[in-house]
């Protein structure tokens, strides 16, 4: 630790609020009175959409392929799994938008990949297709998970589709799993069916 962090962390303990070790840390009694909702990570009975991308389909392939994975792995059953392939990431929320209104799927799941060129394109591309896909959770009620890759280089996607830095549509499959789950017990147990 630096001297200044370990200088303020002095000062946290000694000052009034000496019960907190750290900075971030929060202290939970057990009996607390508090409730405490979470999701739990079964896929069992749910179904999900999955809108991916052809652009740079050397990686959304991977990407719906760890997305698949992670939902079988959690109980879903395949038939309960939709997916529907568009022509690039600005047109992922489009489809979302059409699979969440359907009322057919528990939850969407975005896959795509935006790697940086040499002009402002992937900028304007990366924050409307962020900006869309979270107003289709908040405009249907529907929970959207994002596994859109944005990055720099081939280098970068690769590393997050299947190497060293994970699998993001693993990760946005397990997202969307807690959050059907989440949303359940939000709406006491109403499940979506599949029609
Ligand atoms: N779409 C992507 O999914 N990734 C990209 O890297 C990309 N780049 O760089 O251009 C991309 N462009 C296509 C865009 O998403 C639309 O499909 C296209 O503009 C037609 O509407």
């Amino acid at each position: 630790m630096s001297r200044a962090g370990a200088s303020a962390l002095a000062d946290l303990r000694s000052g009034p609020f000496r019960e907190l070790r750290m900075p971030h840390t929060v202290t939970m009694k057990r009996n607390s009175m508090v409730q405490s909702i979470e999701g739990h990570l079964s896929a069992q009975g749910h179904s999900y959409g999955i809108v991916v991308s052809r652009f740079n389909s050397l990686i959304t392939k991977q990407l719906l392929e760890g997305a698949i994975d992670c939902l079988v792995r959690h109980g879903a059953d395949e038939k309960s799994i939709t997916v529907v392939h568009c022509p690039g990431s600005f047109e992922i929320p489009q489809i979302a938008f059409q699979m969440a209104k359907a009322g057919t799927c528990n939850a969407v799941i975005c896959l795509g990949c935006l790697i940086r060129g040499e002009t402002p394109h992937f900028d304007y591309v990366a924050s409307e297709v962020a900006k869309g896909a979270s107003q289709v959770a908040l405009q249907t009620g529907v929970p959207v998970a994002f596994g859109i890759l944005t990055t720099e280089n081939l280098e970068q996607a690769l590393e997050r589709a299947g190497a060293k830095a994970g699998n993001k549509g693993w990760d946005a499959a397990m997202t969307a799993i807690e959050l059907v789950n989440v949303s359940q017990q939000l709406s006491g147990g109403k499940k979506r069916s599949r029609n």
